[in-house]
């Protein structure tokens, strides 16, 4: 068999891992890589008509599929993707950036090459692509095997992205040494505990918990990207230990499980559940709750740190979930959080589980003549998900009114609570469908959102997903006004008004076909078009005309100031 090339090489391991497609933009830098991927019969090239959209589609398959791949050309493509590849790290999803670079020779040579500032120095921005990373390799024929079994292991292990940067000579010059055959994603080898530190972390969790009484878990979102839901259930079953979800683990279970209290969001939460949270004598956060704004209500949780016990994906600490998010008194590492759940799944004391109210869904809300608010458009949304449905949510209004959507079982979620980047969305979905598409996306999204990334329609039409897209048009950023402290429609910052487009139209002039688009106003409009879109194995584009005439209620000035501290701090007298 012919020795691959770098580029070659790159492609069919990625391919190993059980990864199907490759998001990007091509680029001549980029031409054996992008020639590699048309080559591969493993591997399916989606062009996307920029990077930024490029990468947040490779987020969103990546959180479905375990890990996914990029690829962007030199300086203009990478910059391009960089908001998107820093979301993965944030967000915890691996994905493989795989940027094609000027020639050595022409690095070599400081040539003043295009994509460049001129200068001859081919290698300045190194470092943005290092810090959107969990590891980076820049490979030659001699590295290019133990490399990429370097940056897999390191992808894997921490579920970030990784930068993988080829030269175009060496991309296309044979390997040097025997090429790996990999495993599928689920068998690769990642980290593994150090016995001894998970002896110590499990005497020093067992001897807490052989002391509580009322112990609560807050399950993190990383379990969901370790792909450890089972072994959290495993648990939950052995222990009657009641949980709830921090905003960015919505949908990690199913919320009609019987421990399920409903959402932890501080003091936003349900009172019930605030009780039970706040009132435990032991927290089991698992996973390692990002102590953010978006998951302690900004940030008004009342968590004492020496109630709890952070496991981390990678290491326990023994007090922790502090503001700093860490600081343990005690911390063992490296342990592997499945390890721990299945050690605590076997030894772990059986406890009475508390009584408590389940959370209920939205009520119904809204005549059907009358125009449609933001309250009977969540209404309305509580009843249309299905089991089978994926919700995706972009940051804005949207994403606070679909996270108070009560998910019927097998309904899936998926938001960027923490990197909060709007236009993720409609971008994300297109890596959602590809990653199962025997799975409905549902897209939650407001205008000003959609407006950043809008042209990704084009690309999901092109390639024949079939995504229900709820968008709500408001003409306004509305949560903008509602986080500067304003309800007062009259009071909105003209930054803060938006060009207003005929949404609906966007699909046919992206060349979509076969789309139901619709823009509606009432509430019986509403209902008829989603019954409508139900019905049709195609795409749907719902334009849902809100106005602006109403905001939701502004947040309290206490809570403004907690959250963003810009006053000075009084000066004692
Ligand atoms: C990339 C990026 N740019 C700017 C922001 C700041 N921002 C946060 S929410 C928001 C407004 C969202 O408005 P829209 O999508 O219309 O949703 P609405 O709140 O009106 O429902 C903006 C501009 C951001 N989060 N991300
Ligand atoms: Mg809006």
């Amino acid at each position: 068999m012919a020795i691959p090339t770098v580029a070659e090489y790159v492609i069919d391991r990625l391919a190993d891992l059980g990864i199907r497609h490759v998001f990007g933009v091509p680029g001549d830098f980029a031409f054996p890589v992008d020639d590699a991927v048309e080559a591969s019969d493993r591997l399916t090239w989606i062009g996307c008509s920029n990077e930024l959209n490029a990468a947040y589609a490779a987020d969103g398959y990546g959180r479905i599929n375990g890990a996914a791949i990029l690829s962007t050309t030199f300086n203009v493509g990478a910059a391009a993707a960089l908001a998107g590849v820093m979301g993965c790290k944030a967000e915890r999803v691996p994905v493989f950036h795989i940027v094609g670079a000027p020639s050595t020779r022409l690095t070599r040579s400081r040539r003043h090459m295009h994509h460049s500032y001129g200068d001859g120095n081919l290698d300045q921005f190194r470092g943005y692509n290092e810090v959107s990373a969990c590891a980076s390799a820049y490979l030659t024929p001699q590295n290019a095997v133990p490399e990429m079994e370097r940056v897999i292991f390191e992808a894997l292990s921490q579920r970030m992205p990784v930068y993988i940067q080829i030269a175009e000579d060496y991309a296309l010059m044979p390997v040097v040494g025997a090429p790996v055959r990999g495993v599928p994603l689920a068998e690769a080898q990642t980290f593994s505990s150090n016995a001894e530190e998970l002896d110590g972390a499990m005497a020093a969790i067992l001897a807490r918990l052989g002391k509580a009484k009322s112990p609560v878990v807050l399950p993190a979102y990383t379990i969901a990207r370790y792909g450890l839901q089972k072994e959290l259930e495993a648990f939950l079953a052995a222990t009657g230990i009641p949980f709830a979800t921090p905003a960015m683990s919505k949908g990690l279970l199913f919320e009609s499980h019987p421990l399920y209290l409903g959402d932890y969001n501080g003091e936003m939460s349900q009172d019930d559940v605030r009780k039970i949270v706040e009132g435990a004598d032991l927290v089991l956060d698992i996973g390692g709750v990002v102590y953010c704004d978006p998951d302690t209500g900004a940030f008004s949780a009342h968590i004492e740190s020496s109630k709890v016990i952070t496991i981390r994906p990678d290491h326990v600490e023994i007090g922790a979930l502090a503001e700093t998010g860490g600081r343990g008194d005690a911390s063992y590492g490296p342990v592997h959080m499945k390890d721990i759940l299945a050690a605590l799944t076997r030894q772990a004391p059986k406890f009475k589980t508390p009584s408590f109210s389940r959370p209920a869904p939205i009520p119904a809300a809204g005549a059907s003549d009358n125009k449609v608010t933001d309250t009977s458009f969540f209404s309305q949304l509580q009843q249309f998900i299905e089991p089978g449905d994926t919700l995706v949510a972009d940051t804005g209004t949207g994403d606070l009114g679909a996270s108070a959507v009560r998910l019927p079982d097998g309904a899936q979620f998926q938001h960027a609570a923490l990197w909060g980047c709007i236009g993720w969305g409609t971008a994300a979905i297109l890596g959602v469908g590809l990653a199962d598409p025997s799975r409905r996306v549902v897209l939650v999204q407001g205008d000003g959102a959609h407006q950043l990334t809008a042209n990704q329609i084009g690309t999901i039409g092109h390639y024949g997903l079939n995504p229900i897209i709820l968008l709500r048009n408001n003409g306004v950023f509305g949560i903008e006004e509602i986080v500067m402290g304003n309800s007062d429609p009259a009071k909105i910052k003209n930054y803060d008004r938006l060009p207003l487009w005929q949404y609906h139209k966007l699909p046919e002039a992206m060349g979509c076909r076969d789309w139901f688009c619709v823009s509606v106003e009432t509430n019986a409009e509403l209902d008829a078009a989603l019954k409508k879109a139900r019905t049709l194995p195609g795409a749907s584009y719902i334009e849902v005309q809100l106005g602006s005439e109403k905001l939701l209620p502004a947040l309290p000035p206490e809570a403004l100031e907690r959250l963003y501290q810009v006053k000075a701090p009084k000066t004692a007298s």
